[in-house]
């Protein structure tokens, strides 16, 4: 027989992982033939951006305020934990004529 204090620690630690992962979400932008679809995102304070390259070419995703930069290489996915609330402009740094916006609730 188990103590009860571990017992408790199985039944507890599952329920507050749930509440954690339910609250956040990953949210996924594709580039794709030098253009992020969606070019407007919804997404809250918490959650993951994920950009996925699907170009032969590495793109970025550069916020015009300086907030973050993600360089994203040839077929890959980069990740990034959104931090601050608010709408933010981005663009590629190597092809400027690629822009999006990812607006960002509290
Ligand atoms: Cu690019």
């Amino acid at each position: 027989m188990l103590p009860r204090w571990i017992l408790l620690a199985l039944i507890v630690a599952p329920l507050e992982l749930g509440s954690v992962s339910a609250h956040a979400a990953t949210v996924q932008i594709v580039m794709d033939k030098l253009v992020f679809a969606p070019l407007e995102t919804q997404a809250k304070v918490g959650d993951t951006i994920e950009w996925i390259n699907k170009d032969i070419l590495a793109h970025t995703a550069t916020a015009t305020g300086g907030d973050w930069n993600v360089v994203i290489a040839p077929n890959k996915t980069e990740k990034l934990v959104l931090q601050k609330a608010g709408s933010v402009d981005y663009y590629c740094k190597y092809h400027p004529n690629m822009k999006g916006r990812i607006v960002i609730a509290p």
